[in-house]
Protein backbone atom coordinates (compact mmCIF):
# COMPACT_ATOMS: atom_id res chain seq x y z
CA UNK A 1 0.00 0.00 0.00
CA UNK A 2 0.98 3.53 0.10
CA UNK A 3 1.26 3.51 -3.55
CA UNK A 4 -0.60 6.33 -4.85
CA UNK A 5 2.34 7.62 -7.16
CA UNK A 6 2.77 4.84 -8.45
CA UNK A 7 -1.17 3.95 -8.87
CA UNK A 8 -1.55 7.33 -10.48
CA UNK A 9 0.91 6.72 -13.41
CA UNK A 10 -0.79 3.42 -14.15
CA UNK A 11 -4.21 4.97 -14.13
CA UNK A 12 -4.21 6.11 -18.01
CA UNK A 13 -3.70 2.45 -18.75
CA UNK A 14 -6.22 1.16 -16.49
CA UNK A 15 -8.23 3.59 -18.50
CA UNK A 16 -7.33 2.77 -21.51
CA UNK A 17 -7.74 -1.23 -20.67
CA UNK A 18 -11.08 -0.45 -19.27
CA UNK A 19 -12.34 1.14 -22.54
CA UNK A 20 -10.79 -1.40 -24.77
CA UNK A 21 -12.80 -4.30 -22.73
CA UNK A 22 -15.96 -1.68 -22.99
CA UNK A 23 -15.94 -2.29 -26.60
CA UNK A 24 -15.46 -5.36 -27.10
CA UNK A 25 -18.14 -6.55 -24.55
CA UNK A 26 -20.50 -3.43 -25.86
CA UNK A 27 -19.73 -4.40 -29.74
CA UNK A 28 -21.87 -7.58 -30.03
CA UNK A 29 -24.59 -5.37 -28.32
CA UNK A 30 -24.73 -2.82 -30.69
CA UNK A 31 -24.71 -4.71 -33.39
CA UNK A 32 -27.77 -6.48 -32.29
CA UNK A 33 -29.94 -3.15 -31.17
CA UNK A 34 -28.54 -1.96 -35.22
CA UNK A 35 -30.15 -5.09 -36.34
CA UNK A 36 -33.20 -4.56 -34.28
CA UNK A 37 -33.15 -0.72 -35.31
CA UNK A 38 -32.59 -1.25 -38.89
CA UNK A 39 -36.06 -3.03 -39.50
CA UNK A 40 -37.74 0.51 -37.95
CA UNK A 41 -35.89 2.33 -41.25
CA UNK A 42 -32.79 3.48 -42.95
CA UNK A 43 -33.60 7.08 -41.37
CA UNK A 44 -33.22 5.28 -37.35
CA UNK A 45 -30.70 3.28 -38.51
CA UNK A 46 -28.06 6.21 -39.77
CA UNK A 47 -29.73 8.20 -36.89
CA UNK A 48 -29.01 4.86 -34.46
CA UNK A 49 -25.32 4.97 -36.00
CA UNK A 50 -24.58 8.85 -35.80
CA UNK A 51 -25.68 8.51 -31.88
CA UNK A 52 -23.52 5.34 -31.17
CA UNK A 53 -20.06 6.40 -33.53
CA UNK A 54 -20.23 10.33 -32.10
CA UNK A 55 -21.43 8.93 -28.81
CA UNK A 56 -18.25 6.71 -28.59
CA UNK A 57 -15.77 9.34 -30.33
CA UNK A 58 -16.93 12.42 -27.45
CA UNK A 59 -16.25 9.33 -25.05
CA UNK A 60 -12.82 8.43 -26.25
CA UNK A 61 -12.04 12.05 -26.54
CA UNK A 62 -12.44 12.97 -23.22
CA UNK A 63 -11.12 10.10 -22.38
CA UNK A 64 -7.76 11.39 -23.97
CA UNK A 65 -8.54 14.92 -23.12
CA UNK A 66 -8.47 14.05 -19.03
CA UNK A 67 -5.41 11.14 -19.32
CA UNK A 68 -3.52 14.07 -21.60
CA UNK A 69 -4.24 17.05 -18.94
CA UNK A 70 -3.34 14.63 -16.09
CA UNK A 71 -0.22 13.48 -17.80
CA UNK A 72 0.66 16.84 -18.54
CA UNK A 73 0.08 18.21 -15.57
CA UNK A 74 2.64 15.35 -13.90
CA UNK A 75 5.28 16.40 -16.47
CA UNK A 76 4.83 20.29 -15.42
CA UNK A 77 4.44 19.36 -11.59
CA UNK A 78 8.07 17.03 -12.42
CA UNK A 79 10.11 19.95 -14.68
CA UNK A 80 9.10 22.57 -12.31
CA UNK A 81 10.60 20.34 -9.25
CA UNK A 82 13.89 19.92 -11.10
CA UNK A 83 14.35 23.13 -12.40
CA UNK A 84 13.84 24.36 -8.90
CA UNK A 85 16.51 22.58 -7.43
CA UNK A 86 19.00 24.16 -10.31
CA UNK A 87 20.85 27.18 -9.32
CA UNK A 88 20.38 30.30 -11.89
CA UNK A 89 22.97 30.21 -12.74
CA UNK A 90 22.49 26.48 -14.80
CA UNK A 91 19.03 27.57 -16.11
CA UNK A 92 18.95 29.82 -19.40
CA UNK A 93 17.28 33.52 -19.19
CA UNK A 94 13.85 32.24 -20.62
CA UNK A 95 13.56 29.16 -18.48
CA UNK A 96 14.56 31.80 -15.68
CA UNK A 97 11.84 34.17 -16.62
CA UNK A 98 9.35 31.32 -16.82
CA UNK A 99 10.11 30.27 -13.32
CA UNK A 100 9.75 34.11 -11.72
CA UNK A 101 5.87 34.37 -13.38
CA UNK A 102 5.41 30.73 -12.47
CA UNK A 103 6.26 31.30 -8.62
CA UNK A 104 4.32 34.86 -9.08
CA UNK A 105 1.83 33.24 -9.89
CA UNK A 106 1.49 30.77 -7.08
CA UNK A 107 1.55 33.02 -4.57
CA UNK A 108 -1.14 34.91 -6.50
CA UNK A 109 -3.36 32.03 -6.38
CA UNK A 110 -2.74 31.48 -2.51
CA UNK A 111 -3.13 35.72 -2.16
CA UNK A 112 -6.59 34.47 -3.66
CA UNK A 113 -7.89 31.44 -1.92
CA UNK A 114 -10.58 32.42 0.17
CA UNK A 115 -10.43 29.12 2.51
CA UNK A 116 -6.95 30.95 4.32
CA UNK A 117 -7.29 33.73 6.60
CA UNK A 118 -7.40 37.42 5.39
CA UNK A 119 -4.36 38.48 7.68
CA UNK A 120 -2.41 35.51 6.03
CA UNK A 121 -2.91 36.71 2.62
CA UNK A 122 -2.64 40.31 3.09
CA UNK A 123 0.69 39.17 4.93
CA UNK A 124 1.89 38.01 1.29
CA UNK A 125 1.22 41.39 0.03
CA UNK A 126 3.85 43.22 0.54
CA UNK A 127 6.43 40.55 -0.66
CA UNK A 128 4.80 39.95 -3.72
CA UNK A 129 4.47 43.59 -4.67
CA UNK A 130 8.08 44.16 -4.46
CA UNK A 131 9.32 41.26 -6.35
CA UNK A 132 6.54 42.33 -9.05
CA UNK A 133 8.67 45.75 -8.72
CA UNK A 134 11.41 44.86 -9.61
CA UNK A 135 10.49 43.07 -12.37
CA UNK A 136 8.67 45.67 -13.63
CA UNK A 137 10.97 48.46 -13.28
CA UNK A 138 14.71 46.41 -12.95
CA UNK A 139 16.17 48.30 -10.70
CA UNK A 140 19.60 46.69 -9.65
CA UNK A 141 20.22 47.17 -5.24
CA UNK A 142 23.77 47.62 -4.37
CA UNK A 143 24.18 47.06 -0.73
CA UNK A 144 26.60 48.03 1.76
CA UNK A 145 27.35 45.63 4.44
CA UNK A 146 30.04 45.74 6.99
CA UNK A 147 31.01 45.53 11.06
CA UNK A 148 30.24 48.42 12.91
CA UNK A 149 32.27 51.88 11.68
CA UNK A 150 34.28 50.28 8.84
CA UNK A 151 32.68 53.11 6.58
CA UNK A 152 30.22 52.21 5.00
CA UNK A 153 27.59 55.14 4.86
CA UNK A 154 31.16 57.00 4.29
CA UNK A 155 31.42 54.88 0.84
CA UNK A 156 27.82 55.18 0.13
CA UNK A 157 28.33 58.98 0.50
CA UNK A 158 31.62 59.11 -1.48
CA UNK A 159 29.81 56.98 -4.64
CA UNK A 160 26.62 59.33 -4.79
CA UNK A 161 29.03 62.39 -4.70
CA UNK A 162 27.07 64.18 -1.84
CA UNK A 163 26.37 63.57 1.61
CA UNK A 164 23.15 61.44 2.08
CA UNK A 165 23.84 59.07 4.61
CA UNK A 166 25.03 60.35 8.31
CA UNK A 167 28.69 59.15 8.97
CA UNK A 168 30.60 59.32 12.52
CA UNK A 169 33.49 57.95 14.34
CA UNK A 170 31.21 56.44 17.23
CA UNK A 171 29.80 53.35 15.52
CA UNK A 172 26.42 52.41 15.17
CA UNK A 173 25.02 55.74 13.53
CA UNK A 174 23.34 53.96 11.08
CA UNK A 175 20.20 52.23 12.54
CA UNK A 176 17.77 51.64 9.42
CA UNK A 177 17.98 50.67 6.00
CA UNK A 178 18.44 53.71 3.89
CA UNK A 179 18.13 54.23 -0.02
CA UNK A 180 19.21 56.37 -2.58
CA UNK A 181 19.49 56.58 -6.87
CA UNK A 182 23.61 55.84 -7.85
CA UNK A 183 23.80 58.38 -10.34
CA UNK A 184 26.38 56.43 -12.07
CA UNK A 185 23.82 54.20 -13.63
CA UNK A 186 20.29 54.12 -14.66
CA UNK A 187 18.04 52.31 -12.27
CA UNK A 188 20.58 51.39 -9.57
CA UNK A 189 20.00 52.04 -6.36
CA UNK A 190 22.86 52.27 -3.41
CA UNK A 191 21.87 51.32 -0.16
CA UNK A 192 22.85 51.66 3.43
CA UNK A 193 22.74 48.93 6.04
CA UNK A 194 23.32 49.23 10.14
CA UNK A 195 26.71 47.78 10.83
CA UNK A 196 27.04 44.43 12.71
CA UNK A 197 28.78 43.84 15.64
CA UNK A 198 31.56 41.22 17.02
CA UNK A 199 28.63 39.82 20.07
CA UNK A 200 25.77 37.97 18.92
CA UNK A 201 27.60 37.08 15.90
CA UNK A 202 25.10 34.39 14.58
CA UNK A 203 22.20 36.60 15.13
CA UNK A 204 23.76 39.50 13.48
CA UNK A 205 24.86 37.02 10.49
CA UNK A 206 21.06 36.36 10.29
CA UNK A 207 19.76 40.04 10.28
CA UNK A 208 22.22 40.46 7.40
CA UNK A 209 21.21 37.47 5.66
CA UNK A 210 17.83 38.70 5.45
CA UNK A 211 18.82 42.41 4.73
CA UNK A 212 20.66 40.89 1.78
CA UNK A 213 17.85 38.89 0.30
CA UNK A 214 16.95 41.71 -1.92
CA UNK A 215 20.56 42.96 -2.99
CA UNK A 216 21.71 42.17 -6.24
CA UNK A 217 25.27 43.60 -5.76
CA UNK A 218 26.86 42.97 -2.55
CA UNK A 219 29.73 45.47 -1.14
CA UNK A 220 31.11 43.94 2.19
CA UNK A 221 32.97 47.12 3.73
CA UNK A 222 35.83 45.69 5.74
CA UNK A 223 38.65 48.46 7.27
CA UNK A 224 41.58 46.10 7.86
CA UNK A 225 42.32 42.31 8.08
CA UNK A 226 38.80 39.99 7.83
CA UNK A 227 37.32 39.09 11.08
CA UNK A 228 35.76 36.15 11.78
CA UNK A 229 32.55 37.53 11.57
CA UNK A 230 33.39 38.93 8.63
CA UNK A 231 34.19 35.63 6.67
CA UNK A 232 30.93 34.50 8.55
CA UNK A 233 28.97 37.42 6.68
CA UNK A 234 30.76 36.44 3.13
CA UNK A 235 30.09 32.96 3.48
CA UNK A 236 26.46 33.52 3.95
CA UNK A 237 26.46 36.04 1.19
CA UNK A 238 27.91 33.85 -1.05
CA UNK A 239 26.01 30.44 -0.23
CA UNK A 240 23.25 33.15 -0.98
CA UNK A 241 24.81 33.24 -4.41
CA UNK A 242 24.76 37.12 -3.99
CA UNK A 243 27.57 38.96 -6.57
CA UNK A 244 30.12 40.20 -4.08
CA UNK A 245 32.67 42.86 -3.83
CA UNK A 246 35.32 43.39 -1.09
CA UNK A 247 36.10 46.96 -0.41
CA UNK A 248 38.85 47.76 2.07
CA UNK A 249 38.18 50.84 3.06
CA UNK A 250 40.60 53.47 5.35
CA UNK A 251 43.51 52.58 2.76
CA UNK A 252 45.25 55.49 3.64
CA UNK A 253 45.58 53.59 7.21
CA UNK A 254 48.15 51.55 5.26
CA UNK A 255 51.33 51.89 3.61
CA UNK A 256 51.46 50.76 -0.33
CA UNK A 257 52.83 47.68 0.73
CA UNK A 258 51.32 46.99 3.21
CA UNK A 259 47.88 47.68 1.53
CA UNK A 260 48.88 45.27 -1.32
CA UNK A 261 49.96 42.64 1.25
CA UNK A 262 46.11 42.66 2.59
CA UNK A 263 44.59 43.18 -0.21
CA UNK A 264 45.85 39.73 -1.36
CA UNK A 265 45.46 38.32 1.74
CA UNK A 266 41.33 39.00 1.43
CA UNK A 267 40.97 37.79 -1.97
CA UNK A 268 42.95 34.24 -1.37
CA UNK A 269 41.11 34.20 2.24
CA UNK A 270 37.32 35.19 0.44
CA UNK A 271 38.42 33.34 -3.16
CA UNK A 272 35.76 30.48 -2.94
CA UNK A 273 32.61 33.17 -3.12
CA UNK A 274 34.72 36.52 -4.35
CA UNK A 275 36.59 37.00 -7.83
CA UNK A 276 40.12 38.38 -7.48
CA UNK A 277 39.38 41.59 -9.11
CA UNK A 278 36.66 42.35 -6.68
CA UNK A 279 38.84 42.95 -3.44
CA UNK A 280 38.94 46.71 -3.84
CA UNK A 281 41.16 49.00 -1.39
CA UNK A 282 39.22 52.35 -1.26
CA UNK A 283 39.64 55.58 0.51
CA UNK A 284 36.02 57.06 1.73
CA UNK A 285 36.98 59.71 3.31
CA UNK A 286 39.14 63.25 3.16
CA UNK A 287 41.73 62.52 5.82
CA UNK A 288 44.96 64.32 6.85
CA UNK A 289 47.96 62.85 6.91
CA UNK A 290 51.15 64.97 8.29
CA UNK A 291 54.05 65.13 6.07
CA UNK A 292 57.45 66.81 6.36
CA UNK A 293 58.85 69.60 4.26
CA UNK A 294 62.09 70.52 3.48
CA UNK A 295 62.42 74.43 3.21
CA UNK A 296 64.83 76.10 0.99
CA UNK A 297 67.37 77.15 3.51
CA UNK A 298 67.20 73.40 4.15
CA UNK A 299 65.05 73.13 7.49
CA UNK A 300 61.95 70.71 7.73
CA UNK A 301 58.63 71.60 8.95
CA UNK A 302 55.34 69.80 9.37
CA UNK A 303 52.07 70.02 7.18
CA UNK A 304 48.67 69.27 6.90
CA UNK A 305 47.82 67.53 3.58
CA UNK A 306 44.51 66.64 3.18
CA UNK A 307 44.01 63.49 0.81
CA UNK A 308 40.66 63.37 -1.18
CA UNK A 309 38.65 60.14 -0.48
CA UNK A 310 39.33 57.76 -3.80
CA UNK A 311 36.93 55.40 -4.94
CA UNK A 312 37.39 55.58 -8.70
CA UNK A 313 38.77 51.42 -8.72
CA UNK A 314 35.72 50.80 -7.42
CA UNK A 315 33.63 52.92 -9.13
CA UNK A 316 35.09 51.34 -12.37
CA UNK A 317 34.61 47.75 -11.26
CA UNK A 318 31.07 48.54 -10.39
CA UNK A 319 30.11 50.07 -13.86
CA UNK A 320 31.73 47.36 -15.56
CA UNK A 321 29.98 44.71 -13.59
CA UNK A 322 26.34 46.33 -13.98
CA UNK A 323 26.79 47.04 -17.83
CA UNK A 324 28.55 43.33 -18.59
CA UNK A 325 26.23 41.72 -15.71
CA UNK A 326 23.39 43.79 -14.59
CA UNK A 327 20.70 42.18 -16.55
CA UNK A 328 21.48 38.34 -15.56
CA UNK A 329 22.58 39.10 -12.12
CA UNK A 330 19.29 41.24 -12.04
CA UNK A 331 17.52 38.32 -12.98
CA UNK A 332 19.04 35.69 -11.23
CA UNK A 333 18.40 37.35 -8.21
CA UNK A 334 14.98 37.90 -9.12
CA UNK A 335 14.60 34.01 -9.52
CA UNK A 336 16.29 33.57 -6.36
CA UNK A 337 13.63 36.15 -4.32
CA UNK A 338 10.64 34.83 -5.75
CA UNK A 339 11.56 31.10 -4.82
CA UNK A 340 12.26 32.74 -1.53
CA UNK A 341 8.75 33.76 -1.83
CA UNK A 342 7.36 30.67 -2.67
CA UNK A 343 9.05 29.08 0.28
CA UNK A 344 7.97 31.80 2.73
CA UNK A 345 4.08 31.71 1.17
CA UNK A 346 3.97 27.78 1.28
CA UNK A 347 5.80 27.95 4.73
CA UNK A 348 2.92 30.35 5.79
CA UNK A 349 0.41 28.73 4.74
CA UNK A 350 1.50 25.56 6.02
CA UNK A 351 2.12 26.26 9.09
CA UNK A 352 -1.88 27.80 9.25
CA UNK A 353 -2.97 24.33 7.79
CA UNK A 354 -1.30 22.91 10.14
CA UNK A 355 -3.12 24.88 13.24
CA UNK A 356 -6.39 23.73 11.68
CA UNK A 357 -5.26 20.01 11.10
CA UNK A 358 -4.17 19.78 14.69
CA UNK A 359 -7.55 20.77 15.97
CA UNK A 360 -9.28 18.36 13.54
CA UNK A 361 -6.73 15.65 15.40
CA UNK A 362 -7.63 17.03 18.53
CA UNK A 363 -11.39 16.97 18.35
CA UNK A 364 -11.24 13.01 16.80
CA UNK A 365 -8.89 11.93 19.01
CA UNK A 366 -11.03 12.47 22.53
CA UNK A 367 -14.42 11.22 19.96
CA UNK A 368 -12.21 7.70 19.64
CA UNK A 369 -11.12 7.91 23.46
CA UNK A 370 -14.90 8.15 24.48
CA UNK A 371 -16.25 5.45 21.97
CA UNK A 372 -13.10 3.11 22.84
CA UNK A 373 -13.39 3.60 26.97
CA UNK A 374 -17.43 3.28 26.78
CA UNK A 375 -17.07 -0.26 24.38
CA UNK A 376 -17.66 -3.42 26.15
CA UNK A 377 -15.45 -5.01 24.46
CA UNK A 378 -11.58 -4.77 24.07
CA UNK A 379 -10.62 -2.93 21.01
CA UNK A 380 -9.09 -5.54 18.87
CA UNK A 381 -8.00 -4.02 15.90
CA UNK A 382 -7.14 -0.40 16.79
CA UNK A 383 -6.96 1.04 13.78
CA UNK A 384 -8.61 -0.96 10.34
CA UNK A 385 -11.90 0.12 9.89
CA UNK A 386 -12.16 2.56 12.89
CA UNK A 387 -15.17 5.09 11.70
CA UNK A 388 -13.98 8.03 13.44
CA UNK A 389 -9.67 7.77 12.10
CA UNK A 390 -11.22 7.45 8.49
CA UNK A 391 -13.44 10.27 8.97
CA UNK A 392 -10.70 12.29 10.35
CA UNK A 393 -8.27 10.84 7.54
CA UNK A 394 -10.45 12.75 5.70
CA UNK A 395 -10.80 16.23 7.26
CA UNK A 396 -7.19 16.05 7.42
CA UNK A 397 -6.97 15.66 2.82
CA UNK A 398 -9.98 18.56 3.05
CA UNK A 399 -7.93 20.36 4.87
CA UNK A 400 -4.96 20.56 2.73
CA UNK A 401 -6.68 20.39 -0.47
CA UNK A 402 -5.58 16.74 -1.36
CA UNK A 403 -7.81 14.50 -2.83
CA UNK A 404 -8.65 11.00 -0.71
CA UNK A 405 -11.84 8.84 -0.87
CA UNK A 406 -12.74 6.75 2.06
CA UNK A 407 -11.23 3.27 0.33
CA UNK A 408 -8.30 4.84 0.27
CA UNK A 409 -8.35 6.08 3.17
CA UNK A 410 -9.52 3.07 5.01
CA UNK A 411 -6.57 1.21 3.13
CA UNK A 412 -4.18 3.26 3.93
CA UNK A 413 -5.07 3.06 7.48
CA UNK A 414 -4.77 -0.39 7.49
CA UNK A 415 -1.67 -0.33 6.34
CA UNK A 416 -0.67 1.77 9.07
CA UNK A 417 -2.35 -0.02 11.40
CA UNK A 418 0.26 -3.19 10.51
CA UNK A 419 3.43 -0.85 11.16
CA UNK A 420 1.46 -0.13 14.87
CA UNK A 421 1.29 -3.67 15.33
CA UNK A 422 5.44 -3.87 13.76
CA UNK A 423 5.92 -1.54 16.50
CA UNK A 424 4.72 -2.72 19.77
CA UNK A 425 5.84 -6.25 18.25
CA UNK A 426 2.82 -8.00 18.32
CA UNK A 427 1.66 -6.88 21.73
CA UNK A 428 -2.03 -5.54 21.62
CA UNK A 429 -1.88 -1.76 21.79
CA UNK A 430 -4.05 -0.80 24.42
CA UNK A 431 -1.72 -3.59 27.25
CA UNK A 432 1.28 -1.95 25.56
CA UNK A 433 0.16 1.84 25.46
CA UNK A 434 -1.34 1.32 29.19
CA UNK A 435 2.08 -0.15 30.52
CA UNK A 436 4.05 3.16 29.44
CA UNK A 437 0.62 5.18 30.73
CA UNK A 438 0.90 3.38 33.79
CA UNK A 439 4.45 4.90 34.45
CA UNK A 440 4.04 8.63 34.11
CA UNK A 441 2.84 9.94 37.69
CA UNK A 442 -0.89 11.04 38.03
CA UNK A 443 -2.05 8.34 35.16
CA UNK A 444 -2.53 5.93 38.16
CA UNK A 445 -6.06 6.87 38.21
CA UNK A 446 -6.63 5.50 34.67
CA UNK A 447 -7.97 2.47 34.47
CA UNK A 448 -9.96 0.13 32.98
CA UNK A 449 -12.13 1.61 30.42
CA UNK A 450 -10.70 5.18 30.60
CA UNK A 451 -7.17 3.12 30.14
CA UNK A 452 -8.35 1.96 26.92
CA UNK A 453 -9.62 5.24 25.99
CA UNK A 454 -6.38 6.99 26.18
CA UNK A 455 -4.93 4.48 24.51
CA UNK A 456 -7.52 4.95 22.06
CA UNK A 457 -6.46 8.58 21.94
CA UNK A 458 -2.93 8.26 21.60
CA UNK A 459 -3.03 5.70 18.57
CA UNK A 460 -5.59 8.52 16.98
CA UNK A 461 -2.99 11.03 17.43
CA UNK A 462 -0.42 8.99 15.72
CA UNK A 463 -2.36 8.24 12.91
CA UNK A 464 -3.34 12.02 12.79
CA UNK A 465 0.50 13.13 12.86
CA UNK A 466 1.49 10.66 10.19
CA UNK A 467 -1.42 11.88 8.05
CA UNK A 468 -0.65 15.49 8.49
CA UNK A 469 3.06 14.77 7.37
CA UNK A 470 1.76 12.76 4.18
CA UNK A 471 -1.01 15.49 3.47
CA UNK A 472 1.27 18.68 4.26
CA UNK A 473 3.96 16.92 1.63
CA UNK A 474 1.48 16.58 -0.57
CA UNK A 475 0.82 12.89 -0.59
CA UNK A 476 4.45 12.12 -1.76
CA UNK A 477 6.62 9.08 -0.36
CA UNK A 478 8.07 10.27 2.75
CA UNK A 479 11.97 10.35 2.94
CA UNK A 480 13.07 6.86 3.95
CA UNK A 481 9.71 5.21 3.62
CA UNK A 482 6.71 5.06 5.53
CA UNK A 483 7.64 2.34 8.45
CA UNK A 484 10.45 4.62 8.98
CA UNK A 485 8.01 7.96 8.96
CA UNK A 486 5.15 5.71 11.49
CA UNK A 487 8.10 4.70 13.89
CA UNK A 488 9.35 8.34 14.19
CA UNK A 489 5.63 9.86 14.59
CA UNK A 490 5.13 6.82 17.42
CA UNK A 491 8.11 7.90 19.51
CA UNK A 492 7.04 11.11 19.32
CA UNK A 493 3.52 10.64 20.40
CA UNK A 494 4.77 7.98 23.24
CA UNK A 495 7.63 10.14 24.84
CA UNK A 496 7.22 11.18 28.17
CA UNK A 497 6.65 14.86 27.54
CA UNK A 498 3.83 13.92 24.92
CA UNK A 499 2.08 10.87 27.44
CA UNK A 500 2.11 13.55 30.35
CA UNK A 501 0.66 16.55 28.06
CA UNK A 502 -2.33 13.91 26.80
CA UNK A 503 -2.90 12.54 30.51
CA UNK A 504 -3.61 16.27 31.30
CA UNK A 505 -6.02 16.74 28.10
CA UNK A 506 -7.89 13.64 29.19
CA UNK A 507 -8.09 14.66 32.43
CA UNK A 508 -9.67 18.25 31.13
CA UNK A 509 -11.96 16.66 29.16
CA UNK A 510 -12.96 14.07 31.54
CA UNK A 511 -13.69 17.09 34.00
CA UNK A 512 -15.28 19.64 31.41
CA UNK A 513 -17.46 16.75 30.47
CA UNK A 514 -18.52 15.89 34.44
CA UNK A 515 -18.88 19.40 35.05
CA UNK A 516 -21.09 19.86 31.88
CA UNK A 517 -22.95 16.41 33.17
CA UNK A 518 -23.74 18.10 36.58
CA UNK A 519 -24.73 21.31 34.83
CA UNK A 520 -27.08 19.40 33.08
CA UNK A 521 -28.30 17.11 35.91
CA UNK A 522 -29.35 20.79 37.67
N1 LIG B 1 40.75 57.38 7.88
C1 LIG B 1 39.60 57.09 7.28
N2 LIG B 1 38.46 57.20 7.96
C2 LIG B 1 37.31 56.88 7.34
C3 LIG B 1 37.27 56.46 6.01
N3 LIG B 1 35.99 56.18 5.69
C4 LIG B 1 35.25 56.47 6.77
N4 LIG B 1 36.05 56.89 7.76
C5 LIG B 1 35.62 57.27 9.11
O1 LIG B 1 35.12 56.14 9.77
C6 LIG B 1 34.08 56.52 10.70
C7 LIG B 1 32.86 55.69 10.50
O2 LIG B 1 32.31 55.98 9.24
P1 LIG B 1 30.81 55.64 8.85
O3 LIG B 1 30.69 55.90 7.40
O4 LIG B 1 29.85 56.29 9.76
O5 LIG B 1 30.85 54.09 9.12
P2 LIG B 1 29.60 53.06 9.04
O6 LIG B 1 30.18 51.77 8.66
O7 LIG B 1 28.52 53.61 8.23
O8 LIG B 1 29.20 53.02 10.58
P3 LIG B 1 27.83 52.48 11.24
O9 LIG B 1 26.70 53.03 10.44
O10 LIG B 1 27.87 53.05 12.62
O11 LIG B 1 27.94 51.03 11.23
C8 LIG B 1 33.84 58.00 10.46
O12 LIG B 1 34.49 58.74 11.46
C9 LIG B 1 34.49 58.27 9.10
O13 LIG B 1 34.97 59.57 9.00
C10 LIG B 1 38.51 56.37 5.30
O14 LIG B 1 38.60 55.98 4.14
N5 LIG B 1 39.64 56.69 5.99
MG1 LIG C 1 26.57 53.93 8.66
Amino acid sequence: MFKSKKTSSLLPLVALAALAVLVIYLSNEIILKYQMVERWGTTWATFYLVTVVGGTAVAVAILFVVLGRMWYETWQRRRRHERRNRNPAELSPSEQRQEVHENLAEVKQLQSDTSLSPELRQQLDPMVREIADKQEFGTLEIVAFGTVSSGKSSLLNTLAGRNVFSTDARGGTTVTRNQIPWPGADRVSLVDTPGLGEVDGEDRQHVAAQAAKNADIVLVVVDGPLRQSEFALIQTLGDMEKRILVCLNKEDWYHTEKKEQLVTQIADQTKKFVQTPDVIAVRSHTTQQTRMRVQSDGSEIQTVVETPPDIEPLADRMMELIRDDGQRILLANLLLQSRGLVEEARGRVKKSLDGQAWQIVDQHMWGAAGAAALSPFPIVDLVAGCAVSTKMVLDLARVYRQSMNQDVAVQLLSELSKHLIGLLGGVTATAAVGSMLKSIPGAGWAVGGILQGLAQAIITRWIGSVFIDYFGNEMQEPEGGWADLARRKWEQMTSMKELKRTVEAARFHLSAGDSGRETRSQ
